[in-house]
């Protein structure tokens, strides 16, 4: 079933999937559509899971461009993915103010479930506690209860989490049971937890041991009730942690954002260059903004991890990679090619010859074409 341009508001299910369900092997596809105030309706003690969409027993799901807002159910506020079977994908949604009265305030995995989610957005998604049980995982939440090795693995990546909130664990992020849980060159500004429970991820042992947490090339700051809480096994490397955070490439120095609620990275900021290539999941080539995910930024060390899809280029860390304007051709050098390379997109009419962004692409773009060269990258 493919589900495209549509919008989905303000529909209900007794039990699960509020806008839509796949089960039994099926397939579903999703983009360019909104979902907005779906919920599932079962006694608020009784259950309910996926406010928006559920996936179940086989079924696959991918979702591209897709945007859930203000869904909301007992567990899983906006997708609930559960039990074994085909793969989900969900690439360039956004997820915002989404709720569970108990568990995953956007996105809920459980039972052996394969998830990769790329180039996301999860903002003021939040998990209460409606009983003692609940508040886990404001925005995600992953849950194995059976070994599954490799097929229950959620991969997030190039996603930013902004303001979510758990009333217990996992601002962000939780992970419990078996799971598997891998997060690279993400974000994290602003979320909540209460003290000491994780604002940004958790790795919990609440519900079972052995879950594994997996972050590479994150940035996690301005936590409430601390950044990462591990009570598993988690490791964190080439990361940017407030506060610090034990392991190898990791840093806690200001990540220098360009500007409040803009997590792109200033120039000198010590995330550039700093992530590792070979944690960055195959196929994977750009950041959340669509641009190229590997850049050497001229001027940076390269204190990350060089490999991978990236060779010799170095991933920033975080879910954005800075780029250097005037290194037209993307090679990591400034030299004469990039002069024609801007030439050629002049005349292709490319909206990156615009130089100076006013709209316009004429002769005063050369000029500022020229300036930004001489100065490096700016
Ligand atoms: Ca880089
Ligand atoms: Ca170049
Ligand atoms: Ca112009």
């Amino acid at each position: 079933m493919a589900v495209n341009d549509c919008r989905v508001v303000q529909c209900s299910a007794l039990s699960a999937g509020g806008g839509v369900a796949t089960y039994d092997n099926g397939s579903l596809s999703a983009s360019s559509s909104f979902f907005e105030g779906n919920r599932t309706t079962f006694s608020a003690s009784g259950g309910g899971a996926g406010g928006a969409i559920t996936k179940s027993y086989g079924s696959s799901l991918t979702l591209t461009g897709c945007t859930f807002r203000g869904n909301t159910s007992f567990q899983a506020g906006a997708i609930n993915l559960q039990l074994t079977g085909g793969p989900t994908v969900i690439t360039a949604c956004h997820f915002e103010d989404n709720t569970a009265l108990e568990w995953s305030g956007a996105i809920q995995a459980f039972r052996g479930v394969s998830v990769l989610i790329d180039r996301c957005i999860f903002r003021n998604n939040r998990a209460n506690a409606l009983d003692p049980d609940g508040g886990y995982a404001g925005a995600i939440g992953n849950y194995g209860l059976i070994s599954c090795g490799v097929a229950c693995d959620v991969t997030v990546v190039n996603s930013v989490f902004e303001g979510n909130a758990a009333a217990d664990s996992g601002g962000g992020i939780n992970a419990d049971e078996i799971a598997r849980t891998r997060v690279y060159n993400c974000t994290f500004y602003g979320n909540t937890a209460a003290p000491g429970r994780g604002g940004g991820m958790s790795n919990t042992a609440d519900f079972g041991g052995g879950s594994v947490l997996t972050v590479a090339g994150a940035i996690v700051r301005a936590s409430t009730g601390g950044q990462i809480l591990n009570n598993a096994a988690a490791s964190v490397t080439y990361s940017n942690v407030e506060g610090g955070y034990a392991g190898m490439g990791n840093s806690a120095a200001d990540p220098l954002f360009v500007g409040p609620g803009n997590y792109q990275l200033g120039a000198g900021s010590p995330a550039l260059d700093a992530a590792s290539n070979p944690a960055v999941p195959a196929g994977i080539t750009l950041d959340l903004a669509g641009a190229l995910r590997f850049v050497d930024y001229p001027g940076a060390a390269a204190t990350g991890v060089p490999g991978g899809a990236g060779g010799a280029a170095v991933a920033d860390m975080g879910a954005y990679e800075r780029q250097c304007y005037p290194d037209c051709n993307r090679d990591g050098a400034m030299n004469l090619s990039d002069f024609g390379c801007f030439q050629t997109k002049f005349a292709l009419g490319d909206p990156y010859a615009d130089c100076n962004g006013d709209g316009a692409r004429n002769l005063s773009d050369f000029g500022c074409f020229q300036t930004k060269f001489a100065l490096g990258c700016p």
